[in-house]
């Protein structure tokens, strides 16, 4: 009887699939499980044999990958050989290093270095799967493709597929300190493992160097830009080179932080005056002897004269000074400066946001052209939401590069579930107008809109020593989405989010569309509980944990919330229309048209342009008062309805990520009506207005709110 019982349950369970075996997200989504059998049949009907031509590094590399990615998703070994002589045969290289594919006479120019064809041939009434590139890294970037196809169970049947990046150089940024204390960091210390490089390699750099390649991303700055001098002696520099010796097979290029006071912090002399004779020559024997151990360095990145960083202007000089001393040292060896366009002084007393605007558009043309001025995507700091940046179209003749946050200072750090690339879209296809309608951000950055020679996009990591890598295996679609949009700033973030999650989960539809709904909606829901409406910079001081609308004083007034939100009596918002700062005046005309008038201005970027009455009737009906209640309520509400989704998709995965990412949202739950309740306690002693009906009381005093500390919160230092 009970063994029957038993056999019934396990007939039970079988039908349903097979529960999955426990994971730690450490695969990312590089995963390579089985694919339904049925499509197994086919992949291994149309893949019988691997031909990779050459023996580079990087070409072992792709033959190490495919042969992992299709043992675990076909469930067989596909043998290797040497020739394309029988049908099925998955050949991949180069024209120099395939004679099958020289003889396919493939239309690989228009493909760069990068670019990649994916083909289904016949050759001599063989059938062939062909990957083909101009290099051998580009054969790695269509081999990652072809798997991501396998993965996503798409059909390779009659294969036509080119694709080349539209950005070069596409970037993490690690604001990683030399003692493994990541700035900002949420997934605990820093990969690399400084004390034991050169001589320890531990096989995660590898993984790393696999993952970012799989996305297209082909450089990393190993140090933060908060940087310390120390990164750039002798015996920094060899530990670099032993993570550039991992990473380069996978076209992955190194590149540091160049702390401006260098020379004389390592070097010895009295000034780093970028027009002192000696501090040229000592960056260009510095930028020598970086390329002895790093022959293929990609150059550096600075922040210079910002948040009490060194810079040019200590001497009187000016950014592009400073940047083109440092470009002109790199150029001889091909090497290129990412100079940030993050600057703003407290000193000065226009508002912030008009500050690197003002800094950098009188230099536009005054940089080397191996020089890309890095921009954020909005003009304070990597707010929930921002309109974005008024450098975008401003510099015509400047490349200018983007650089996202991926790590989640303040959408929630690690615990908080908020899909990026919506954020990033966003940026992304804000139309500039400079050219007119279509004048789009990712126009400016794919060199389009100006005819720009070099194009780039940075991403600051959210990668630690976390077996997750990222925090949580959500943030993990972060780090993807970067990479694919840098490859391609026109891909679709919902596209983004379905490739991941199969890829990192299920390609189960009934987790596949719940999820992916969950992943978009997840950043709307942050500023909805966090920053509604256009508010901005309400985090707690230093360490940027929790809310902290009513942070005041202190050292820098734009180190404050009230210096952005400005909420009195009368009203909240930062008036930024031509009769407050005139900052929408940096905008071109049309766009400045629209976000000057507040009753023209998306109701989104409302408080951040405009100072509007807390009675002011918004479009829903509401007073201001009432609508900012309502959406820091629905931010709440929004995550209480993700978390319940989650629970119902629990069948659908691994207990163990299950179990992580449900207690996460149990986290991101209370934090969000923290957020809410906090905000909406302290913004009523301005409105003086009653809590609509309907709407919960704040649970707890403003002074409970505002008493809570929090010293030792991650990523701060
Ligand atoms: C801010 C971070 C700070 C960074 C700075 C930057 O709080 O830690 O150093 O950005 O981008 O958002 O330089």
């Amino acid at each position: 009887m009970m063994s029957s019982v038993r056999t019934l349950l396990f007939l039970i369970l079988i039908s349903l699939g097979t529960p999955a075996l426990s994971e730690d997200g450490y695969d990312l989504w590089l995963r390579y499980t089985p694919v339904n059998p049925q499509l197994q049949a086919q992949y291994r009907d149309s893949i019988s044999s691997i031909v990779v031509s050459g023996n580079s590094p990087t070409m072992l590399a792709v033959r190490d990958e495919l042969t992992r990615g299709l043992e675990g998703i076909l469930g067989t070994t596909v043998p290797a050989s040497l020739t394309a002589e029988k049908s099925g045969a998955l050949v991949i290289g180069t024209p120099d290093s395939s004679e099958a594919i020289a003889a396919l006479g493939l239309p690989l120019t228009n493909l760069g270095t990068e670019g990649y064809l994916l083909r289904t041939a016949n050759q001599n009434g063989r059938e062939l799967t062909v990957i083909a590139a101009n290099s051998d890294v580009g054969a790695l970037y269509g081999t990652y493709h072809f798997l991501r196809l396998l993965q996503t169970q798409h059909s390779i049947q009659d294969l036509d597929i080119s694709a080349k990046p539209k950005t070069q150089t596409r970037v993490l940024n690690h604001w990683d300190n030399l003692d493994r204390n990541v700035e900002r960091g949420y997934a605990g210390q820093s990969l690399w493992d400084w004390h034991k490089l050169p001589d320890y390699l531990d096989p995660r750099y590898t993984d790393y160097a696999r993952a970012n390649a799989s996305i297209g991303i082909n450089g990393t700055v190993l140090t933060n830009v908060n940087a310390n001098a120390t990164s750039l002696t002798p015996m920094y520099l060899e530990k670099s080179a032993a993570l550039a010796n991992v990473f380069r097979a996978y076209g992955i290029r190194v590149y540091l932080t160049a702390r401006f006071s260098a020379p004389i912090e390592i070097g010895g002399l009295k000034s780093a005056d970028p027009l002192d004779p000696a501090v040229r020559e000592w960056w260009k024997k510095k930028t020598d002897e970086i390329y002895r151990y790093i022959p293929d360095f990609g150059g550096y990145l600075v922040k210079a004269n910002s948040e009490g960083q060194p810079g040019p202007q200590d001497y009187g000089r000016s950014h592009a000074d400073g940047a083109n001393m440092l470009a002109e040292a790199v150029a001889p060896h091909g090497g290129i400066v990412m100079w940030r366009a993050f600057v703003y002084s407290n000193e000065e007393p226009d508002d912030r946001a008009k500050q690197a605007y003002n800094e950098f558009v009188p230099y536009d043309g005054k940089f080397r052209e191996n020089v890309l001025v890095q921009v954020k995507n909005g003009a304070i700091d990597f707010q929930p939401r921002e309109p974005f940046h008024p450098l975008f179209g401003a510099m015509p003749k400047t490349p200018l590069m983007m650089e996202f946050q991926i790590t989640k200072e303040y959408l929630g750090f690690a615990t908080h579930l908020a899909y990026l690339a919506p954020l990033f879209e966003e940026a992304l296809d804000a139309d500039t107008f400079v050219k007119g309608k279509g004048s789009t951000v990712a126009k400016v950055l794919d060199g389009s809109l100006h005819g720009y020679a070099r194009t780039g996009m940075a991403g600051v990591a959210n990668i630690g020593v976390d077996r997750n890598w990222s925090g949580s295996h959500f943030d993990q679609a972060n780090w993807y989405a970067y990479g694919r949009l840098a490859w391609d700033p026109m891909l679709a973030s919902r596209e983004i989010a379905e490739e991941w999650a199969r890829m990192t989960f299920t390609n189960d539809e009934a987790f596949i569309n719940p999820t992916v709904e969950m992943m978009m909606k997840s950043r709307e829901a942050v500023v909805d509980y966090m920053t509604p409406l256009g508010l901005h910079h309400l985090m707690g001081r230093g360490h940027h944990y929790g809310p902290g609308p009513w942070v005041e004083g202190g050292p820098r007034a734009d180190w404050t919330s009230v210096y952005y939100h400005r909420a009195t009596k009368e009203g909240i918002g930062f008036d930024r229309s031509a009769s407050g700062s005139n900052a929408v005046a940096q905008y071109a005309k049309p766009v400045a048209a629209i976000f000057g008038d507040r009753n023209k201005v998306p109701e989104q970027f409302l408080l951040w342009f405009h100072h509007v009455p807390w009675d002011r009737k918004m479009s829903s009906g509401r007073t201001l008062w009432n609508e900012l209640v309502h959406a820091y309520s629905r931010g709440v509400q929004s995550v209480s309805e993700m978390r319940q989704t989650w629970d119902h998709l629990k069948p659908y995965l691994d207990a163990e990520r299950h179990a992580q990412v449900a207690s996460f949202f149990e986290i991101q739950e209370k934090e969000a009506k923290w957020w809410r309740d906090a905000c909406i306690a302290y913004f009523q002693t301005f409105s003086e207005r009653p809590i609509p009906e309907g709407y919960a009381q704040p649970e707890h005093s403003l002074e409970y709110y505002k008493s809570l500390e929090f010293p030792y919160a991650p990523g701060h230092h």
